[in-house]
């Protein structure tokens, strides 16, 4: 089974700036990490983080057409902003959690509401790096 991990703007930056609020790994790190839990769970992972909305959306909807059975998507500040990521997720149908790393909910006022999150089967937020596997076991949960 294939899963899509989704990455949005500024996410390339991670462990290069604000340790203290994202961590110090690298997106590439995280990703590396999530190998052994997607292979102990039957999941094939394909990958990309853009900064662009569009190519988001483009990879949403191929995704649909290439068969994928789930979505981990950490939209980054998207979450806050883009109806247009969300009517994208709605659209395919294909089950999706929504990653944040650090707790949207204990920033600031305009970080605690997802736009993306009413589409979605479910938020993982605060956990780091962890919420990614989570959201596999999720979604592994969910499809047998
Ligand atoms: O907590 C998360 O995972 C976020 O999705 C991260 C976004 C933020 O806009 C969301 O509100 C919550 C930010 C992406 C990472 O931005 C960085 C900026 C500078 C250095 C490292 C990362």
């Amino acid at each position: 089974m294939t899963i899509l991990v989704l990455n949005g703007p500024n996410l390339n930056l991670l462990g290069v700036r604000e340790p203290g609020i994202y961590g110090s790994q690298t997106l590439e790190g995280i990703l590396a990490a999530l190998a052994p839990t997607a292979s102990a769970l039957g999941l094939e992972l394909h990958h990309l983080q853009s900064n662009h909305e569009g190519v988001l959306i483009d990879r949403i909807h191929q995704a649909r057409l290439d068969g994928v059975r789930g979505i981990v998507i950490n939209p980054g500040g998207l979450t806050h902003t883009s109806v247009a990521l969300r009517d994208a997720i709605a659209g395919v149908d294909i089950p999706t959690v929504e990653v944040h790393l650090s707790n949207i909910h204990g920033r600031e006022e305009f970080r605690r509401h997802s736009l993306i999150a009413p589409v979605t089967i479910g938020q993982i937020s605060g956990f780091g790096a962890l919420g990614y596997e989570l959201a596999l076991r999720a979604l592994a949960g969910r499809l047998n």
